[in-house]
């Protein structure tokens, strides 16, 4: 991937399935004239005559006789995501459609694109730093807003910028402990090893509060789930949207409304979790409801966490117990929704017996009129406990790579600062302390990218996918 900067590369870099658009991309010297051999612009131009920042429309051929509908996006290097000369085909967003595109491309000379092999560009051309490549793929990872937003501080440079004020005070330590090796025979002390020791620890401090606060990246794929289950009509689609904050499943009162899983994010106590939506269970033979209810059950198997919903109205339907019961799952909350059709003391009556069926909590709720919500998410956030992640707030986010290097640093600035004891009796001390001085320099700037190696970036960009 490195050996190849001078090859022109492609790949599709729209998401995977089907789409209104898709997208495929070429990076290299030649990505303009290999997207020209393949275009029929609509005005008969040359994409090839024409300037950076360009969109021209027109045809993409994919063989001698079929084309399809485009649209080509020119970007001269280094006015480019890789700073080489990209060209961006928009057409139809067929996987079968942008294969024969990407197919074409190879024909005329690009090669197949590996993961990360854009973004690896950009760094290796100095576009961005390693850390904000690692935030590109916590972007693409990112499941939930708050993910999104760290990604994109990352991308800001946040931790770099951590990162580098601690390497220039341990370069100005360096600095100073080799002054003090050079000048041995000279009645000149550079640094105190008390003065020394306190700024290592102070340096150490940070890193391991670096650590504490960061959230790493790969947590990203275990965000929790949460399943909402419960007999139709119940009110499980009013609830994901009032919980979530979106219109994102349709709410009717006829029952069996819902046939799909539907997903979206939520804030549940300090973290955050993704809600399920399914379509609800009951007792009839017909088929498409039995399929649904089938694949709620399997869905409810795998989360880490059902919410059962149930109409406050209707509390007693002894068939989703019985589900509920059946059902392979760990843990349950009881949500008792429509309290605003109830008297308050009917609600209670009726959630202490639910209560004493031993389920789990139960959380008196109405998705109508917003009662409870604040409770209920408290509840769910308290289940979860540990599996949760946390709210991301303003910490820096940090791949688990990075992670081990922050490490891997703070542990060689412990034994530099354990040789400051008896770095005034010999000189071998001094030279031992700037040797793991240069081991914990070199671990932070391979945080940030200033130190890399080829297996370094084959393991950064080895988690991206193809195409970014
Ligand atoms: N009064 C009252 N009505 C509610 C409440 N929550 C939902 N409803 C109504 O109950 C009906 C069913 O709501 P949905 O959210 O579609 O119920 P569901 O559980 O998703 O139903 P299915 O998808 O059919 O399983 C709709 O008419 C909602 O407006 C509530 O808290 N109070
Ligand atoms: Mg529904």
């Amino acid at each position: 991937m490195l050996d190849r900067l001078d090859e022109t590369i492609v790949a599709i870099s729209s998401a995977p399935g089907f789409g209104a658009l898709g997208i495929v991309r070429l990076s290299g010297h030649a990505a303009i004239v290999i997207a020209d051999r393949m275009a029929t612009t609509d005005t008969g131009e040359r994409l090839a005559g024409r300037p950076g920042s360009t969109r021209v429309s027109g045809n993409v051929r994919i063989d001698e006789q079929a084309s399809l509908p485009a649209a080509f996006y020119l970007f001269r290097g280094p006015h480019s995501y890789t700073r080489q000369d990209v060209v961006e085909i928009h057409t139809v967003g067929s996987p079968v459609a942008l294969d024969l595109v990407r197919r074409k491309a190879i024909e005329l000379g690009a090669l197949a694109a590996g993961p990360g092999e854009f973004t690896a560009r950009a760094f290796l051309s100095g576009a961005m730093g390693l850390a904000s490549a690692e935030a590109v793929a916590g972007m693409i990872r990112a499941q939930t807003d708050t993910q999104l937003r760290a990604s994109r501080r990352m991308m800001d440079g946040t931790l770099a910028k951590h990162i580098t004020e601690m390497r220039d005070e341990l370069a100005e330590l360096l600095a100073l402990v080799e002054a003090d090796i050079d000048f041995a025979e000279e009645p000149i002390e550079f640094i105190t090893p008390k003065v020394l020791r306190d700024r290592l620890g102070e340096i150490t401090g940070r890193l391991q509060r670096l650590l504490r606060t960061a959230t790493s990246v790969e947590r990203f794929d275990v965000v929790p789930h949460i399943l909402l289950f419960g007999p139709p009509n119940a009110g499980k689609s009013s609830l994901m949207n009032r919980l979530s904050g979106t219109n994102r499943a349709i709410c009717a009162a006829a029952a069996g409304t819902t046939r799909d899983v539907l997903s979206a994010p939520i804030r549940v106590g300090r973290g955050e979790a993704i809600l399920l939506d399914t379509a609800g269970v009951d007792r009839s033979e017909d088929e498409i409801i039995a399929a649904t209810r089938a694949m709620t059950v399997s869905t409810a198997e795998r989360v880490d966490l059902v919410c059962m919903v149930l109409d406050l109205a209707k509390p007693d339907d002894e068939h989703v117990f019985e589900t509920v019961r059946s059902l392979d799952t760990g843990r349950l909350i009881i949500a008792a929704n429509k309290c605003d059709l109830v008297s308050a003391d009917q609600a209670r009556q009726i959630g202490e017996r639910l209560r004493s069926r031993g389920l789990g909590p139960v959380c008196l709720v109405s998705a109508r009129d917003g009662t409870g919500l604040d409770a209920l998410r408290n509840a769910l956030g308290e289940a979860l406990g540990s599996t949760m992640t946390t709210t991301l707030g303003e910490s820096v986010l940090i791949s688990d790579r990075q992670g081990a290097a922050v490490n891997e640093a703070s542990e060689a600035i412990r034994r530099a600062a354990c040789l400051t004891e008896a770095a005034r009796e010999t000189i071998d001390c001094a030279d031992l302390m700037a040797f793991e001085l240069r081991e914990a320099l070199d671990a932070l700037g391979t945080v940030t990218g200033e130190v890399t190696t080829e297996d370094l970036l084959g393991q950064v960009f080895a988690n991206f996918c193809i195409g970014k």
